[in-house]
Formats: C-alpha cells, structure tokens, sequence
C-alpha cells in the first residue's frame, strides 16, 4: 500500500494523528485539494504531490492513533506501516512536519503518559529526530486555541524543549490551516532546507 512514492531526491512529509488537519495543510501547501475532512481510518496509503519542473515530493502520511471504529489491531498496522515509510526514506526527508491539534494535543499527551507509556505525538517526534529527520511541530487549529503562549510552552515541555516557545521557532509552528494562515510553518520548513542547501525549494513555501 506504500507503493506509491515518486521517484524523487527531495521530500517533506505530513504525520500526525487522524483530524489534526494534515489533508487540510497539505491543500494550503500545494493548492490541491485531497481527501479533507473524510471519515477518519479510511486513508492507509500516502498521498503524494509532486511537480514536474522539481525534483521534490510532499507526502501527507495516514493518520495514526485513536479512531472511532477502527480496531486497535488495525491503528497499530497503520502506525507501523507509517514509521516504516519514514525510516525507509530518511535519506531523502528534508523535513518531517508533525501536525498536532493545538487545543487537545496537551490533554491527549498527558493522559496517555505514564511509567510504560509514552503518547504518540512525543514519540513520532523523538523518532524522527532519531532518523535523522528535522521536525516541525506545526501546532494546527489555533484559531480555536485562547491561551495561546501557555499551551506552546506546555508543548516544549512534554517534547523536552525548554520553554519559552519563542526559542524554538524553527521547531514549534502555531497555525491555522483551516484560515491559511501558516507563515510560522513556512519559516521553519524554509530554515531547515536553508541549512539542507535547498534554498531551491523555497518555492514552495
Ligand atoms: N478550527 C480549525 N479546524 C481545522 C483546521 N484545520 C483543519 N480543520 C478541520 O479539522 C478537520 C480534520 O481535518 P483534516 O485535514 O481532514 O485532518 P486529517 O485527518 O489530519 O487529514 C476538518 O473538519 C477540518 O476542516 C484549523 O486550522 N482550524
Ligand atoms: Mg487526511
């Protein structure tokens, strides 16, 4: 089901958990419109976005985690299946954006952590740094988020960031997707291909 990929040198993909927006992020980037809003679980395959005239892919990743209706055995394939997509392409991932819901993702981290647990969204970040790829968090929906400086810091907190947010801006991306409103995303992901010689594709961000 991962047979898909372009064949293509450079790549940014979208992971996260299913709703947090990553369909609606990945229509703000290219322009084109994917599967938003859809009945979550249904996407198990990538979907990739490439441009004749560059040598560079943007693939939004299949949601993981809870999902109404979806058994545990299947979620846990999905995730499996998308830490294998990631640790496959390494080489040619510039940038890894890890798409959170800026109102709930502190409530879901610290529920789900504990002694023999680690929350999703924390570990999909320390993996990626583990691979070898740069992430950015880009914190979605915070157009419905009211204390915005407090829920970023409580981010770098529970990623091992020290707070302020403003630090790390080239990690932490507060959005809208929704709004088009992702210029923080845009200077984190710019930053990174800067420091990867791609200035070349700052074209598309
Ligand atoms: N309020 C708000 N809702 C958003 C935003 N981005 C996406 N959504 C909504 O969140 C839901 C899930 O979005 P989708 O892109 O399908 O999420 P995905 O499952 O991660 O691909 C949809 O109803 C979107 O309209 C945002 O910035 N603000
Ligand atoms: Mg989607």
């Amino acid at each position: 089901m991962f047979e898909s990929r372009p064949d293509r040198d450079a790549e940014i993909v979208l992971v996260g958990r299913s709703n947090v927006g990553k369909s609606t992020l990945m229509r703000e980037i290219t322009g084109h419109t994917f599967d938003t809003g859809q009945r979550p679980g249904v996407t198990r395959s990538p979907n990739h976005f490439d441009w004749a005239s560059a040598d560079f892919v943007i693939s939004d990743l299949p949601g993981f985690g809870y999902m109404k209706g979806v058994p545990e055995e299947v979620r846990e394939e999905i995730k499996t299946d998308v830490v294998r997509y990631v640790e496959r392409n390494a080489e040619k991932i510039l940038v890894g954006i890890l798409v959170v819901d800026g109102k709930s993702v502190i409530d879901i981290i610290d529920r789900h952590s504990g002694p023999d647990e680690i929350p999703h969204d924390v570990e999909m970040f320390h993996f990626l740094r583990e691979v070898g790829v740069e992430p950015v968090v880009a914190v979605n929906k915070m157009d419905k988020v009211e204390n915005e400086e407090e829920r970023l810091n409580e981010l770098c907190d529970r990623l091992g960031l020290h707070p302020p947010w403003q630090q790390w801006q080239e990690t932490i991306a507060p959005i809208s997707a929704k709004r088009g409103s992702i210029e923080p995303l845009n200077e984190a992901v710019r930053h990174h291909l800067h420091e990867a010689q791609r200035d070349d594709l700052f074209q598309f961000f």
